[in-house]
């Protein structure tokens, strides 16, 4: 069978599409664990994200697909909504299938959007054993994990096991089933990679545990060197892992490291998201030999410097330095500090805007991103279906704006008790922006032709809204902040 897989176009503030394309992972391993005789084309459609409805028309015209997938995160479900009406009205009688973090949380939103499949988390094995179905006219009760619609309505099947990923089930990715091009990460070629899934803290923000349990593990690291390797030689020149959580295993990270280095293949960039406690608590050795493998920016899980914040969003645990087995604070300065030392970049990733969060709060976490991070990836609670904090949000009423094309975590949709959500999201805009700036430097010794020849543009992204009377005082910021927010509107509109 024909089948086309899409990603969504949407993107967020801190991944300006002029510099930061990355491809969606999840595609490409469905793509990797097919039967291998189906013919499957990836289209991350971030990558065209202002001609999404004439790249769409195009690859269903030429592709003719019988079976088309899609990838969604709830931000995107309005554009995935858009992008299954044209799909229909292109090719009436394709078989549309959703996955993804939306679909397997909210599976009830999709039951009217002219959906046919619905595979709820973990894909591949589910996602190969419905093609047969359809292929076969076997039919789909038997396969777990996978929601359907039959006569009668929808049918939820029971829940599929999360994958423990050691034998070799799960085959590796295929990237030659990409049909677009142009991932960038600030210059240069990127590509993802996985070397375990899921997380067993219980953070009250994060999605991962309504959609996998909390679990963790692991690939073998022969298939990830391989993984790498295809990565490279299909272009990639930076790789970041997409791991969920992969310093819950420090021994077993530190020996990755060295695995990398032993294959010879840390000429690459790596970025990876990473706990402070991990870091701090053993950064002696793991931060040497980090950066000896090739690790450029650590996204740290900050998510807040304030005792009381960090106890709303459940991240106390994995934010606390220990001594001896004893607890002695907040992780963060210590494990900033290994990475410093190590010449590696800190992404900060902090979360401005709970319940409690006041004025003087939300500057704190501010002034501490001025101060020590080099790139801020300052984020809003945004209350994503299921997750615990959703509740805590509804329950206090905090929850001013229902439409989720704005939950991407820089567009701020909750009140604190003490601030409204424009409030909150505008110190943080008014802030991150200059903070950005100062990372130019940087990324200009690393990679001069593309800041000099296409830096500009993230620049302007950055500062979009200003104009030159606001550059010269003339203007006040609050103005210029609704001007971005206007652009931003209409930036959502991708179909
Ligand atoms: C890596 C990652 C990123 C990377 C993305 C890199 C990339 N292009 O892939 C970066 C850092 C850029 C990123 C950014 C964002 N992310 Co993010 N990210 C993750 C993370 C850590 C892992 C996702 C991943 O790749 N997993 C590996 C793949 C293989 O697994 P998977 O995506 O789940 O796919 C499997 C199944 O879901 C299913 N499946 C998926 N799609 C499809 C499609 C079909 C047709 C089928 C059949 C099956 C299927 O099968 C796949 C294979 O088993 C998750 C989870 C977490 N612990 O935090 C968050 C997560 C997905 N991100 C999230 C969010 C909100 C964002 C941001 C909006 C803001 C933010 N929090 O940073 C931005 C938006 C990005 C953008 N488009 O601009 C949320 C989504 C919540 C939701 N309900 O939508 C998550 C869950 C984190 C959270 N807050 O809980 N993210
Ligand atoms: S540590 Fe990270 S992956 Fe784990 S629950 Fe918390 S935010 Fe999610």
């Amino acid at each position: 069978m024909n089948v086309l897989l899409l990603s969504m176009p949407d993107s967020f503030e801190h991944m300006p599409p002029a510099a930061v394309r990355m491809p969606n992972g999840a595609l490409t391993s469905l793509a990797g664990n097919v039967d291998p005789h189906h013919r499957v084309a990836v289209a991350d459609l971030i990558l065209v994200h202002r001609k999404v409805r004439e790249t769409v028309t195009r690859l269903v015209r030429e592709l003719k697909p019988e079976v088309v997938g899609l990838s969604i995160m709830t931000f995107q479900r309005r554009t995935a909504g858009r992008i299954i009406d044209l799909v229909r009205e292109l090719q009436p009688e394709v078989k549309i299938v959703v996955g993804g973090y939306d679909p397997s949380l909210a599976a009830e939103a999709y039951a009217d959007m002219g959906v046919d499949y619905l595979v709820r988390s973990e894909g591949e094995v589910t996602f190969r054993e419905l093609l047969r179905a359809i292929e076969q006219g076997t039919g789909f009760e038997r396969i777990c994990g996978l929601s359907y619609k039959s006569a009668e309505g929808w049918v939820h099947n029971p829940a599929r096991s999360p994958h423990r990923l050691e034998d070799n089930e799960i085959r590796l990715p295929n990237r030659a089933s990409r049909v677009l091009k142009g991932y960038t990460l600030m210059g240069r070629p990127v590509d993802v990679i996985e070397t375990s899934r899921g997380c067993t803290f219980d953070c009250s923000f994060c999605s991962i545990i309504e959609m996998r349990g909390r679990n963790f593990f692991t690939y073998s690291f022969d298939r990830v060197l391989a993984d790498i390797r295809d990565a490279r030689d299909h272009g990639a020149r930076t790789i970041f892992l997409v791991d969920d959580n992969i310093t819950l295993n420090v021994r077993r990270f530190e020996a990755f490291c060295e695995a990398i280095i032993g294959a010879g293949l840390n000429t690459l960039d790596y970025f990876v998201q990473a706990m402070t406690s991990a870091i701090a608590n053993h950064g002696e050795t793991l931060a040497p030999l980090m950066r000896r493998a090739g690790f450029r920016y650590v996204f740290l899980g900050i998510e807040n410097i304030l005792e009381n914040d960090l106890e709303f969003l459940r991240a106390s645990a994995k934010n606390t330095e220990k001594e001896n087995g004893h607890n002695v604070g907040n992780a963060t300065l210590t494990a900033i500090d290994y990475l410093h030392r190590n010449q590696m970049y800190v992404v900060g990733g902090l979360i401005v805007g709970s319940p409690g969060d006041t004025k003087e709060s939300i500057e704190a976490n501010l002034e501490f991103a001025r101060r020590y991070v080099d790139w801020p990836y300052i984020q809003h609670p945004t209350p994503y279906p299921r997750t615990p904090m959703t509740q805590d949000f509804r329950d206090q009423n905090l929850i001013m704006n229902e439409r989720l094309e704005e939950y991407d975590g820089t567009t701020a949709v909750v009140r604190t008790e003490h601030m409204r959500p424009e409030e909150v999201e505008f110190m943080r805009w008014k802030a991150e922006r200059w903070m950005k700036v100062r990372h130019i430097p940087v990324a200009l010794r690393h990679d001069p032709a593309w800041v000099l020849l296409r830096g500009w543009k993230t620049f302007l992204h950055t500062f979009r809204g200003s104009t030159l009377r606001s550059l010269l005082g003339l203007e006040s910021e609050r103005k210029v902040f609704e001007r971005y927010r206007a652009i931003r509107r209409a930036e959502r509109e991708y179909v």
